[in-house]
């Protein structure tokens, strides 16, 4: 490191890996998927860092017919940064064999890894007994302007029986509670992962030189209360009556947590979450008049960080509800209400793959009064 700076002695991402799935046999096998992911994020960490000097922004341009690319499922012009960040997440979770299928905010439906990987049948579940899910690159438009984005994933084990079947897309459309491991990396001043397997919550920050996640936040520890607020604050007339009354209040009082209250928001779920696990308060993307859901997606957005929230000692609401608790909305029945066509089928996937859902995450005092602002006046 430069001159007058000494190296901590932390211990390394593979390390601590390697422990707690020796200690815990059920999570056996991770290891080299979460390995698989970090060295994602890594790569991921590099291609950010290049945006500017490289020519790898900008709206993709189909190389042949010098068309833009097909409009992706949040209707927006699909990066070329976006689509590379993509597949490198596909791969660290396809190609690391604890694996079988995926679904990504970049993809309409979940894709067996047998098609990722582009094996020979690509319906049939390749082994490995879990399910992925994940946001590549949250917030990048934020790149733009050199601020912070982030990755975002949540594991489940896949209720399949592995091997006997074709894509079970129920398999995605479970509740947070269901979730073996979440985590998310953030990319700004350092680079952190920050990753839960159902026992805490442990941070790695990526050493620069070395290109190795050091521990530098074992047992992460939201506080009970806090002083910041999150929320994108220019829709305020759009919320509703609670989060209104909610935000109205604590700016009137001008405490929150005993302490002056503060704002702070960067438009990067990942980051303006992360600074509220360090420091306390809460972040909320609450519904609005137009989207009544709020803009968060519940798979692979909200309930990975509401599980990282709960295992730090705090709490993720729909101000109605527990997010961990929310089942997204299953496909009907094949054979009930009938579908002839697949299309059909694939839409009703893609609503439960890409449901959203208002979402408060943060200290469990801040979390719980916005939740009774929500009992008052909801
Ligand atoms: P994206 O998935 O299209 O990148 O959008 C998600 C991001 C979140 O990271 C962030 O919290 C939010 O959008 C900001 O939205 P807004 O600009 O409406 O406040
Ligand atoms: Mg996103």
């Amino acid at each position: 490191g430069p001159a007058g700076m000494k190296k901590k002695d932390l211990r390394t991402f593979q390390r601590f890996l390697e422990v707690e799935c020796w200690k815990s046999p059920s999570i056996r096998g991770l290891d080299r998927t979460l390995l698989s992911v970090a060295d994602a994020c890594k790569q991921i960490n590099r291609i950010v860092q290049r945006a500017q000097t490289d020519d790898l922004y900008g709206a993709a341009v189909d190389p042949l017919t010098g068309e833009l690319a097909e409009v992706n499922v949040q209707g927006e012009v699909q990066q070329q940064l976006d689509v590379l960040c993509n597949t490198l997440m596909l791969r660290a979770f396809c190609g690391s064999g604890g694996v079988c299928a995926v679904a990504s905010e970049e993809e309409p439906i979940p894709r067996s890894c047998g098609d990722v990987m582009g094996y020979e049948n690509e319906n049939v579940i390749s082994d490995g007994e879990y399910v992925a899910v994940f946001d590549p690159i949250d917030g990048s438009k934020n790149i733009d302007s050199s601020l912070p984005v982030g990755t975002v994933f949540g594991i489940y084990r896949s209720p399949a029986k592995s091997g006997s079947s074709k894509l079970h897309i129920e398999s995605f459309l479970q509740r947070g509670t269901n979730l073996v491991a979440s985590g998310y990396c953030l990319y700004s001043a350092t680079t952190v992962l920050v990753l839960t397997l159902g026992s805490g919550v442990h941070g790695f920050t990526l050493d620069p030189d070395k290109q190795t996640f050091l521990q530098t936040h074992p047992n992460m520890r939201i506080p009970d209360v806090g002083n910041l607020y999150s929320f994108n604050e220019a829709y305020y007339r759009d919320y509703g009556e609670p989060v209104q009354r909610f935000l109205s209040n604590m700016k009137e009082s001008g405490t929150m947590g005993g302490k002056k209250v503060s704002a702070r928001y960067v438009g990067a779920l990942v980051a303006d979450v992360h600074n509220v696990l360090i420091n306390g308060g809460i972040y909320g993307y609450p519904a609005t008049r137009d989207d009544p859901n709020g803009k968060l997606r519940l798979l692979y957005e909200s309930a990975p960080m509401a599980m990282v929230m709960e295992q730090a000692g705090g709490a993720g609401s729909t101000g109605r509800g527990r997010i961990l608790d929310v089942l997204p909305p299953q496909p009907s029945q094949d054979g009930v209400t009938g579908h002839d066509d697949e299309s059909g089928r694939d839409r009703e996937i893609e609503k439960g793959i890409h449901v959203r859902v208002p979402t408060f995450l943060g200290s469990v005092e801040n979390v719980f009064e916005l939740d009774q602002f929500h009992k008052y006046y909801g």
